[in-house]
């Protein structure tokens, strides 16, 4: 039976891949052909490696690697060392900031210690890669919109374990290293402060979450659905618009009466996603330093009503209505 093919769909070939335009001293990263792998090949380039580490990227991985350490046996030792026990319960095991009567004081390592020293790993894990995502787009000769857009999401990490307990004058208000106990935080933290629905730059981040996807859907969608026409070769429809391009245009205009370019839809699809993390980070620093519930921030500004003083009903004492099962 043929294969379903388009343009999109790549015919795999196995031989050394072409060395492609000269990089100057970073020639040495196209040394080595890679392998391949069939199955990669069906969901992106068959070709894995070489991969370009340097110093950065090493360093890095080494960071990465302490933090995971640190806070893997330290979940271990939180179950009496019992291999069985660590798989068991991995997804409830924390390593936890430390309480807050040490503030930013540095804590016994038993007690916050190993999470402080985790955390400083695994930002400086973070931040090395992303001079790496600089670094290799302009040894590239690239923008650097990937690391700016990474830049974003440390961002907001940094604000959530670092700027915000700053401010706060304590460790305690960082996040914990788990799996569920990360979640329980979010939880606590929401009702902390008041309920964080009521925070405008939580529903910004939120409506731009949902607006990345949104996007992101329909731009996947036009160009496979255009990908017959040539669609996929994006590059080439900006500079010499052809059919695939304004098929698609002409679809957007028909049912919304709007359509974004070849090169606009990146623009919006970078920005929806950036722009998710930078008003999240805004939201969470302002938490507890500037608002400290926003139920009642809500209420002042005329957003939310108060509850009334008398007769409000918890639902939940509510009596089962006939005919539903409890
Ligand atoms: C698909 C790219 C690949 C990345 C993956 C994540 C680790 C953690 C470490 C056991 C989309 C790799 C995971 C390296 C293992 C230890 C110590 C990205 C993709 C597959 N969260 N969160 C998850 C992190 C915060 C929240 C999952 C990190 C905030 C909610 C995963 C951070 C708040 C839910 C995870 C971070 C928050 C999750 C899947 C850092 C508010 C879920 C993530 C460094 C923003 C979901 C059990 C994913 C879940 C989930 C990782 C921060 C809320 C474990 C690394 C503090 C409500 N988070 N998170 O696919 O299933 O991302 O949880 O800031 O429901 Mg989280
Ligand atoms: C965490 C950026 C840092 C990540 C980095 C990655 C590694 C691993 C691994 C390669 C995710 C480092 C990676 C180390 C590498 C491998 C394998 C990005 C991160 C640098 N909320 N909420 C958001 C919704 C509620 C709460 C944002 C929805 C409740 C808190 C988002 C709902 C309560 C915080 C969002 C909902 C609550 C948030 C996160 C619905 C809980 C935050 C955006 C429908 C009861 C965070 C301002 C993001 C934030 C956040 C969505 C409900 C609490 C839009 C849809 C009311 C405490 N919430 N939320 O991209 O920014 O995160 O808030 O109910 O801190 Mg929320």
């Amino acid at each position: 039976m043929a294969e379903y093919q388009n343009i999109f769909t790549r015919i795999q070939v196995r031989e050394a891949h072409p060395t492609g335009v000269s990089l100057g001293r970073d020639n040495y990263s196209r040394v080595g052909g890679g392998a391949f792998s069939y199955w990669l090949g069906k969901i992106g380039d068959a070709q894995i490696g070489p991969i370009h580490l340097g110093g950065t990227g090493i360093l890095s991985i080494i960071c990465g690697f302490v933090a995971i350490e640190i806070i893997g046996l330290n979940m271990w030792a939180s179950v009496n060392w019992d291999p069985i026990q660590f798989v068991r319960q991995f997804f409830w095991l924390a390593l936890e900031p430390p309480p807050a009567r040490y503030g930013l004081s540095i804590p016994p390592l038993a007690e916050g210690g190993w999470w402080l020293i985790a955390g400083f790993f695994l930002t400086a894990s973070i931040l090395l890669w992303w001079f790496r995502t600089y670094f290799r787009a302009k040894a590239l000769g690239m923008g650097t919109h990937i690391a700016w857009a990474f830049a974003a999401a440390i961002w907001l990490y940094l604000v959530l374990g670092f700027i915000r307990p700053i401010m706060m004058g304590s460790w305690s208000e960082a996040v914990p290293f788990g799996i569920f106990p990360h979640l329980d935080w979010t939880a606590a933290f929401s009702i902390r402060y008041g309920n964080l629905f009521y925070n405008p730059f939580h529903m910004l981040s939120i409506a731009f979450l949902y607006g990345s996807a949104v996007l992101f859907a329909m731009h996947g969608a036009t160009i496979l659905a255009v990908s017959r026409f040539g669609g996929d070769r994006e590059i080439d429809q900006i500079v010499d618009r052809g059919t695939a391009s304004e098929r698609a245009a002409i679809f957007w205009r028909w049912t919304m009466g709007f359509n974004a370019t070849m090169e606009s839809i990146h623009r919006w699809a970078w920005w929806f996603a950036v722009l998710t993390v930078i008003t999240g980070g805004i939201g969470i620093l302002l938490t507890g330093t500037v608002v400290d519930n926003w139920y009642l921030w809500a209420v002042k500004h005329g957003v939310a009503p108060m509850y009334p003083v008398e007769g409000a009903m918890d639902p939940a004492l509510a009596l089962p209505t006939e005919g539903v099962e409890q």
